[in-house]
Protein backbone atom coordinates (compact mmCIF):
# COMPACT_ATOMS: atom_id res chain seq x y z
CA UNK A 1 0.00 0.00 0.00
CA UNK A 2 1.45 3.41 -0.69
CA UNK A 3 -0.90 5.76 1.13
CA UNK A 4 -2.96 5.21 3.82
CA UNK A 5 -6.42 6.69 5.18
CA UNK A 6 -8.19 6.63 8.38
CA UNK A 7 -10.61 8.66 10.37
CA UNK A 8 -11.52 8.84 13.52
CA UNK A 9 -13.97 10.91 16.27
CA UNK A 10 -12.90 12.85 19.18
CA UNK A 11 -13.94 11.99 22.61
CA UNK A 12 -14.88 13.47 25.48
CA UNK A 13 -13.99 11.99 29.49
CA UNK A 14 -16.80 11.28 31.71
CA UNK A 15 -14.66 9.81 34.19
CA UNK A 16 -11.82 11.98 33.75
CA UNK A 17 -8.27 10.73 33.37
CA UNK A 18 -5.51 13.13 34.88
CA UNK A 19 -2.15 12.18 35.66
CA UNK A 20 0.43 9.33 34.43
CA UNK A 21 1.92 6.36 36.12
CA UNK A 22 4.33 5.56 33.71
CA UNK A 23 5.91 8.63 30.99
CA UNK A 24 7.44 6.30 29.18
CA UNK A 25 4.97 4.56 27.99
CA UNK A 26 2.06 7.29 28.49
CA UNK A 27 -0.02 4.95 31.06
CA UNK A 28 -2.77 6.91 32.66
CA UNK A 29 -2.86 7.12 36.13
CA UNK A 30 -6.95 6.24 36.73
CA UNK A 31 -9.11 4.33 34.57
CA UNK A 32 -11.51 6.78 32.56
CA UNK A 33 -14.54 6.62 30.44
CA UNK A 34 -15.84 8.44 27.67
CA UNK A 35 -18.49 9.47 24.76
CA UNK A 36 -17.49 9.98 21.56
CA UNK A 37 -18.51 12.98 19.13
CA UNK A 38 -20.21 11.76 16.06
CA UNK A 39 -18.36 13.87 12.87
CA UNK A 40 -15.83 15.49 15.06
CA UNK A 41 -12.79 13.96 14.11
CA UNK A 42 -9.66 13.66 12.13
CA UNK A 43 -8.95 12.67 8.90
CA UNK A 44 -5.90 11.76 8.39
CA UNK A 45 -3.72 10.23 4.94
CA UNK A 46 0.14 8.51 5.73
CA UNK A 47 2.30 7.89 3.35
CA UNK A 48 6.24 6.77 3.63
CA UNK A 49 8.68 9.90 2.52
CA UNK A 50 12.78 10.58 2.84
CA UNK A 51 11.99 12.46 6.11
CA UNK A 52 8.76 13.08 8.69
CA UNK A 53 6.72 15.63 7.75
CA UNK A 54 3.49 16.71 9.64
CA UNK A 55 0.80 18.81 7.17
CA UNK A 56 -1.92 19.70 9.87
CA UNK A 57 -4.99 22.10 8.36
CA UNK A 58 -2.37 22.02 5.06
CA UNK A 59 -0.10 24.11 7.03
CA UNK A 60 3.46 22.67 7.47
CA UNK A 61 3.87 21.88 11.29
CA UNK A 62 7.23 22.56 12.30
CA UNK A 63 6.53 23.16 16.51
CA UNK A 64 5.73 21.18 19.44
CA UNK A 65 3.04 19.43 17.86
CA UNK A 66 5.82 17.93 15.05
CA UNK A 67 8.04 16.85 17.56
CA UNK A 68 5.44 15.05 19.36
CA UNK A 69 4.79 13.38 16.38
CA UNK A 70 8.37 12.45 15.77
CA UNK A 71 8.50 11.21 18.80
CA UNK A 72 5.28 8.63 18.38
CA UNK A 73 6.88 7.73 15.11
CA UNK A 74 10.17 6.87 16.46
CA UNK A 75 8.55 4.65 18.95
CA UNK A 76 6.77 3.02 15.84
CA UNK A 77 10.11 3.02 14.01
CA UNK A 78 11.69 0.70 17.12
CA UNK A 79 8.73 -1.04 18.21
CA UNK A 80 8.53 -2.63 14.65
CA UNK A 81 11.73 -2.89 13.54
CA UNK A 82 11.14 0.10 10.71
CA UNK A 83 13.34 2.31 9.09
CA UNK A 84 11.08 4.24 7.23
CA UNK A 85 9.73 8.00 7.67
CA UNK A 86 6.47 9.35 6.85
CA UNK A 87 4.52 12.13 5.42
CA UNK A 88 1.33 12.80 7.56
CA UNK A 89 -1.45 14.97 6.22
CA UNK A 90 -4.13 15.55 8.89
CA UNK A 91 -7.20 17.55 8.89
CA UNK A 92 -9.81 17.83 11.56
CA UNK A 93 -13.57 18.58 10.93
CA UNK A 94 -14.32 19.70 14.57
CA UNK A 95 -15.12 23.28 13.82
CA UNK A 96 -12.18 25.07 14.88
CA UNK A 97 -14.49 27.03 17.79
CA UNK A 98 -14.83 23.97 19.45
CA UNK A 99 -11.29 24.10 21.55
CA UNK A 100 -12.07 20.74 21.02
CA UNK A 101 -8.98 19.50 18.21
CA UNK A 102 -7.69 17.02 20.57
CA UNK A 103 -5.02 15.00 20.27
CA UNK A 104 -7.57 11.81 20.75
CA UNK A 105 -8.78 12.16 17.05
CA UNK A 106 -5.50 13.12 15.88
CA UNK A 107 -3.49 10.22 17.60
CA UNK A 108 -5.92 7.57 16.39
CA UNK A 109 -6.33 8.25 12.92
CA UNK A 110 -2.35 8.42 12.61
CA UNK A 111 -2.38 5.42 14.46
CA UNK A 112 -5.06 3.46 12.44
CA UNK A 113 -3.71 4.45 9.54
CA UNK A 114 0.25 3.45 9.88
CA UNK A 115 -1.33 -0.01 10.94
CA UNK A 116 -2.57 -0.50 7.35
CA UNK A 117 0.33 1.81 5.75
CA UNK A 118 2.47 -1.11 6.99
CA UNK A 119 0.35 -4.00 7.69
CA UNK A 120 1.25 -3.83 11.14
CA UNK A 121 -2.45 -6.16 11.62
CA UNK A 122 -3.31 -4.66 15.16
CA UNK A 123 -6.38 -5.93 16.55
CA UNK A 124 -8.48 -3.40 18.10
CA UNK A 125 -7.07 -3.99 21.83
CA UNK A 126 -3.69 -3.36 20.76
CA UNK A 127 -4.57 -0.36 18.32
CA UNK A 128 -5.63 1.33 20.92
CA UNK A 129 -2.12 0.70 22.87
CA UNK A 130 -0.46 2.13 20.37
CA UNK A 131 -2.58 5.31 20.32
CA UNK A 132 -2.44 5.77 23.66
CA UNK A 133 1.53 5.58 23.42
CA UNK A 134 0.54 8.97 21.04
CA UNK A 135 -1.85 10.59 23.52
CA UNK A 136 -3.72 8.81 26.23
CA UNK A 137 -7.61 9.74 25.23
CA UNK A 138 -6.69 8.53 21.37
CA UNK A 139 -6.72 4.97 22.91
CA UNK A 140 -11.11 5.83 23.66
CA UNK A 141 -11.33 7.06 19.93
CA UNK A 142 -9.79 3.92 18.62
CA UNK A 143 -13.28 2.01 19.87
CA UNK A 144 -15.34 4.69 20.44
CA UNK A 145 -19.35 5.28 21.27
CA UNK A 146 -18.85 4.19 25.43
CA UNK A 147 -15.66 3.34 26.08
CA UNK A 148 -13.35 2.28 28.62
CA UNK A 149 -9.45 3.45 28.96
CA UNK A 150 -8.21 1.35 31.38
CA UNK A 151 -5.58 3.29 33.48
CA UNK A 152 -3.30 2.31 36.73
CA UNK A 153 -1.61 -0.76 35.06
CA UNK A 154 1.92 -1.30 35.81
CA UNK A 155 1.98 -3.08 32.41
CA UNK A 156 1.65 -1.35 29.43
CA UNK A 157 -0.50 -4.11 27.50
CA UNK A 158 -2.69 -3.75 30.45
CA UNK A 159 -3.87 0.30 29.54
CA UNK A 160 -6.08 -0.44 26.69
CA UNK A 161 -9.60 0.25 25.49
CA UNK A 162 -12.82 -1.20 24.63
CA UNK A 163 -16.40 -0.08 24.16
CA UNK A 164 -18.46 -0.64 26.70
CA UNK A 165 -22.02 0.83 25.17
CA UNK A 166 -25.51 0.38 26.46
CA UNK A 167 -27.72 1.68 23.79
CA UNK A 168 -30.18 2.82 25.90
CA UNK A 169 -27.34 5.68 26.35
CA UNK A 170 -27.48 6.15 22.02
CA UNK A 171 -29.35 8.93 22.01
CA UNK A 172 -27.28 11.19 24.53
CA UNK A 173 -26.93 14.86 22.76
CA UNK A 174 -23.52 16.62 23.93
CA UNK A 175 -24.35 20.73 23.89
CA UNK A 176 -20.48 22.52 23.55
CA UNK A 177 -20.71 26.12 24.91
CA UNK A 178 -17.95 27.90 23.22
CA UNK A 179 -16.14 30.07 26.10
CA UNK A 180 -13.28 30.69 24.15
CA UNK A 181 -12.15 29.70 20.96
CA UNK A 182 -7.93 30.35 21.25
CA UNK A 183 -5.97 27.62 21.57
CA UNK A 184 -4.94 26.59 25.34
CA UNK A 185 -1.90 27.76 26.90
CA UNK A 186 -0.41 24.91 29.09
CA UNK A 187 -1.36 21.32 27.11
CA UNK A 188 -2.88 18.65 28.69
CA UNK A 189 0.69 16.83 28.67
CA UNK A 190 2.20 19.63 30.91
CA UNK A 191 -0.46 20.24 33.40
CA UNK A 192 -0.42 16.80 34.00
CA UNK A 193 3.01 16.06 34.64
CA UNK A 194 2.38 18.54 37.22
CA UNK A 195 -0.33 16.98 39.09
CA UNK A 196 1.15 15.72 41.80
CA UNK A 197 2.74 18.70 43.26
CA UNK A 198 -1.33 18.92 44.10
CA UNK A 199 -2.08 18.04 47.66
CA UNK A 200 -5.74 16.68 46.51
CA UNK A 201 -3.97 14.52 43.33
CA UNK A 202 -3.66 11.28 45.93
CA UNK A 203 -7.31 11.54 46.91
CA UNK A 204 -8.24 12.39 43.45
CA UNK A 205 -6.49 9.40 42.17
CA UNK A 206 -8.15 7.13 45.09
CA UNK A 207 -11.88 8.33 44.59
CA UNK A 208 -11.13 7.84 40.09
CA UNK A 209 -11.02 3.92 40.68
CA UNK A 210 -14.42 4.69 42.84
CA UNK A 211 -16.13 6.65 39.86
CA UNK A 212 -15.15 4.93 37.17
CA UNK A 213 -16.92 1.47 38.72
CA UNK A 214 -19.49 3.21 39.91
CA UNK A 215 -19.92 4.92 36.53
CA UNK A 216 -19.85 1.50 34.75
CA UNK A 217 -22.72 0.22 36.92
CA UNK A 218 -24.56 2.99 35.62
CA UNK A 219 -24.00 2.59 32.38
CA UNK A 220 -24.74 -1.14 32.77
CA UNK A 221 -28.16 -0.17 33.60
CA UNK A 222 -29.01 3.29 32.08
CA UNK A 223 -28.89 5.27 35.06
CA UNK A 224 -28.50 8.49 33.38
CA UNK A 225 -28.59 10.95 36.66
CA UNK A 226 -26.03 8.53 38.60
CA UNK A 227 -24.06 8.87 35.36
CA UNK A 228 -24.25 12.43 35.15
CA UNK A 229 -23.44 13.04 39.05
CA UNK A 230 -20.61 11.49 38.83
CA UNK A 231 -19.28 12.87 35.44
CA UNK A 232 -19.71 16.58 37.35
CA UNK A 233 -17.73 15.46 40.52
CA UNK A 234 -15.04 13.61 38.59
CA UNK A 235 -14.37 17.08 36.84
CA UNK A 236 -14.93 19.23 39.67
CA UNK A 237 -12.15 16.92 41.32
CA UNK A 238 -9.88 17.00 38.55
CA UNK A 239 -10.21 20.73 38.08
CA UNK A 240 -9.32 20.99 41.86
CA UNK A 241 -6.35 18.92 41.19
CA UNK A 242 -5.45 21.59 38.58
CA UNK A 243 -5.97 24.70 40.46
CA UNK A 244 -3.95 23.43 43.50
CA UNK A 245 -1.02 22.62 41.48
CA UNK A 246 2.31 24.47 41.76
CA UNK A 247 2.55 26.36 39.63
CA UNK A 248 -1.90 26.76 39.86
CA UNK A 249 -3.89 25.63 36.09
CA UNK A 250 -7.19 27.37 35.60
CA UNK A 251 -8.33 26.52 32.55
CA UNK A 252 -11.90 28.38 33.63
CA UNK A 253 -13.03 31.94 32.77
CA UNK A 254 -16.05 33.81 34.07
CA UNK A 255 -18.38 32.28 31.20
CA UNK A 256 -17.43 28.95 32.00
CA UNK A 257 -18.60 29.32 35.40
CA UNK A 258 -22.03 31.35 33.97
CA UNK A 259 -22.80 28.44 31.67
CA UNK A 260 -21.69 25.71 35.01
CA UNK A 261 -24.29 27.92 37.18
CA UNK A 262 -27.10 27.42 34.29
CA UNK A 263 -27.22 23.78 34.40
CA UNK A 264 -27.32 24.00 37.94
CA UNK A 265 -30.34 25.90 37.24
CA UNK A 266 -31.75 23.84 35.40
CA UNK A 267 -31.21 21.14 38.06
CA UNK A 268 -32.44 22.85 40.61
CA UNK A 269 -35.82 23.94 38.81
CA UNK A 270 -36.68 21.07 36.00
CA UNK A 271 -34.73 18.01 37.46
CA UNK A 272 -31.34 16.42 36.93
CA UNK A 273 -32.57 16.71 33.47
CA UNK A 274 -28.58 17.30 31.82
CA UNK A 275 -25.16 17.82 33.59
CA UNK A 276 -21.52 19.76 32.69
CA UNK A 277 -18.53 18.28 32.01
CA UNK A 278 -14.95 20.74 31.18
CA UNK A 279 -11.87 19.46 30.04
CA UNK A 280 -8.16 20.74 29.72
CA UNK A 281 -10.05 24.61 28.35
CA UNK A 282 -12.82 26.57 28.99
CA UNK A 283 -15.36 25.54 27.25
CA UNK A 284 -18.60 23.49 28.56
CA UNK A 285 -20.17 20.59 27.63
CA UNK A 286 -23.36 19.66 28.41
CA UNK A 287 -24.82 16.09 28.10
CA UNK A 288 -29.05 15.32 27.79
CA UNK A 289 -30.97 13.24 26.61
CA UNK A 290 -32.63 13.08 23.48
CA UNK A 291 -36.25 14.08 24.22
CA UNK A 292 -34.80 16.87 26.85
CA UNK A 293 -32.63 18.59 24.26
CA UNK A 294 -34.26 21.39 23.30
CA UNK A 295 -35.45 22.35 26.81
CA UNK A 296 -32.14 22.04 27.44
CA UNK A 297 -30.79 24.12 24.44
CA UNK A 298 -33.01 26.93 25.44
CA UNK A 299 -32.22 27.59 28.37
CA UNK A 300 -28.26 27.57 27.84
CA UNK A 301 -29.15 29.96 24.95
CA UNK A 302 -30.17 32.38 27.94
CA UNK A 303 -26.72 32.31 29.22
CA UNK A 304 -25.99 36.17 27.72
CA UNK A 305 -22.26 34.95 27.20
CA UNK A 306 -23.16 32.27 25.34
CA UNK A 307 -23.35 32.76 21.16
CA UNK A 308 -21.96 29.53 20.08
CA UNK A 309 -23.58 26.41 20.87
CA UNK A 310 -22.42 23.40 19.07
CA UNK A 311 -24.39 19.66 19.18
CA UNK A 312 -23.12 16.16 18.47
CA UNK A 313 -24.19 12.80 18.93
CA UNK A 314 -22.37 9.40 19.72
CA UNK A 315 -20.10 8.49 17.32
CA UNK A 316 -18.52 5.54 16.26
CA UNK A 317 -14.98 4.11 16.33
CA UNK A 318 -12.23 4.71 14.24
CA UNK A 319 -12.06 3.32 10.24
CA UNK A 320 -9.93 3.25 7.67
CA UNK A 321 -11.10 5.45 4.13
CA UNK A 322 -11.02 4.11 0.83
CA UNK A 323 -8.65 6.49 -1.39
C1 LIG B 1 -9.48 12.85 29.65
N1 LIG B 1 -7.98 14.74 29.30
O1 LIG B 1 -9.67 11.83 30.35
C2 LIG B 1 -8.70 13.97 30.27
C3 LIG B 1 -9.58 14.97 30.94
C4 LIG B 1 -8.25 16.13 29.38
C5 LIG B 1 -8.98 16.30 30.65
O2 LIG B 1 -6.95 12.99 28.45
O3 LIG B 1 -0.55 13.42 27.61
O4 LIG B 1 -4.24 14.71 25.32
O5 LIG B 1 -1.50 12.93 25.36
O6 LIG B 1 -1.99 11.43 27.26
O7 LIG B 1 -4.84 12.43 26.24
C6 LIG B 1 -6.31 15.00 27.55
O8 LIG B 1 -5.04 14.52 27.65
O9 LIG B 1 -2.93 13.70 27.19
C7 LIG B 1 -7.10 14.18 28.46
P1 LIG B 1 -1.68 12.82 26.82
P2 LIG B 1 -4.29 13.77 26.47
O10 LIG B 1 -9.93 12.98 28.49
Amino acid sequence: MKESIAYANANIALVKYWGKSNQEFNIPIVPSLSMTLNNFGTTTSIKKNHEDKLILNGQHKNDNSFIRVKKFLDYIRKTYSITDHFLIESSNTIPTAAGLASSSSAYASISLAINNLLNLNLDQKNLSILSRIGSASAARSITGEISVLYGGTIKSEEAYSETITNHQFSDLVVLIAVCDEAPKKISSRDGMNNAFSSPFFNKFVAESHTDFKEALTAIKTGDFITLGQITQYSTLKMHSVMWTSNPCINYWIPKSLEVVKKVQEIQEKLGFICFFTLDAGPNVKIFCQKKNRDLVKKEILKVISVTNLLESTMGGKAYAKNL
